[in-house]
């Protein structure tokens, strides 16, 4: 995270400088929908996105599945900007989905972590998430710097289209700029981590739930967990709980609850989940701020994490959710960075 910023000029004015931007202020201005085209890990990282876009430049953004997008016949405009998220650049499904918004009239950036990538040639600007290579299989830190690119350019729309105030604009960079060390906080938790993955590393299913710039969370911590542990694991908005997925709980089905204390997260509401969770026998894990009692007397275990801003807490809470994926499929056994049957990037 802290090469992917030391990448970058912050400007004093509240400005964000990228290496070839070339959209003028009108062009940024006339932006009527931001469409964003990704896969796996990188279309969780589009949907936290799609809150910091929407919230600081007020743009509408949807988050496409790229695997589905060509094979509709998708609204492309020339006023809308397609932003393809991948860190490999090479994702087959993601490229051609970005081909064929881009036949059809859009502009184009690529959010990607390899320089010279098939997504980087095709785009007209690229951010760079400087994250260095990825040895294992599963993205990790290709997420965090993807959430981080993303409110960098969240930014900077905001101010080229002047929904944020020179001095809105350089609160939010400061309050980027102070997430290194709230990761190296929250790797402290690394302890409890453990704790919970030895208890639950025989589980056969696992929930996880978070609400609002949670939920891209939640899903990305189940991705992560099936992708290396093996095990089943469903990630969940929290409001839709009651819509099916209640009916799996039981005694053990161990449901990971990201619960920090925000308005987005609708804290109040996710405290009725986890009420839900204890009132069927199911084990709850909850993801709370260092100083939360409250959720800490409900859950079975709890794993503390640094408060940070709504928009920037996925960066935070993603990390233990990671631990967890590790430590969890090194206790069965697995190869972390080989996962049977994935590859690195999926080229067909
Ligand atoms: C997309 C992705 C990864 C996943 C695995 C397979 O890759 O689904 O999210 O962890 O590596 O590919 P990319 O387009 O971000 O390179």
């Amino acid at each position: 995270v802290a090469d992917t910023l030391r990448g970058r000029m912050l400007l004093s004015e509240g400005d964000v400088h990228f290496e070839g931007w070339n959209l003028s202020p009108e062009k940024v201005r006339a932006i009527t929908k931001v469409t964003i085209l990704a896969c796996g890990t990188s279309w969780h990282s589009g949907i936290a996105g799609k809150a910091m876009i929407e919230s600081l430049a007020r743009i509408p953004v949807e988050v496409e599945l790229a695997s589905e997008f060509r094979y509709r016949d998708p609204i492309v405009e020339p006023s809308h900007l397609a932003i393809a998220i991948s860190q490999s650049g090479e994702t087959a499904d993601t490229l051609a989905a970005f081909k064929e918004a881009k036949a059809r009239g859009a502009m184009s950036l690529a959010l990607c972590n390899v320089i010279g990538s098939a997504m980087t040639r095709e785009a007209d600007i690229t951010i760079l998430t400087n994250a260095g290579p990825e040895i294992g299989v599963a993205s990790t830190k290709a997420f965090t710097t993807q959430l981080v690119g993303l409110y960098l350019l969240a930014v900077k729309l905001g101010r080229m289209r002047g929904t944020l105030t020179v001095k809105a604009a350089q609160e939010h960079l400061t309050a980027l700029t102070e997430i290194p060390k709230m990761i190296e906080d929250v790797l402290k938790c690394e302890t409890s981590v453990k704790r919970v993955a030895r208890e639950f590393m025989g589980a056969q299913d696992f929930l996880f739930l978070g609400r609002g710039p949670m939920h891209p969370v939640a899903l990305e911590g189940a991705l992560k967990l099936k992708e290396i542990s093996y095990i089943h694991a469903e990630g969940y908005a929290g409001g839709e709980m009651k819509h099916g997925p209640i009916a799996l709980i039981d005694e053990k089905m161990p449901v990971v609850v990201i619960a920090p204390k925000q308005p987005h997260v609708a804290y109040e509401k996710i405290i009725g989940n986890i009420e839900e969770v204890r009132a069927r026998g199911g084990k709850v894990i909850a993801i709370i701020d260092e100083d939360d009692a409250h959720v800490a007397s409900l859950a079975d275990h709890v794993i503390r994490i640094p408060a940070a801003s709504a928009l920037l807490a996925p960066v935070v809470a993603t990390i233990p959710l990671q631990l967890l994926a590790y430590h969890v499929a090194d206790l069965r056994g697995n190869d972390v960075d080989q996962p049977r049957n994935l590859a690195k990037s999926v080229t067909v």
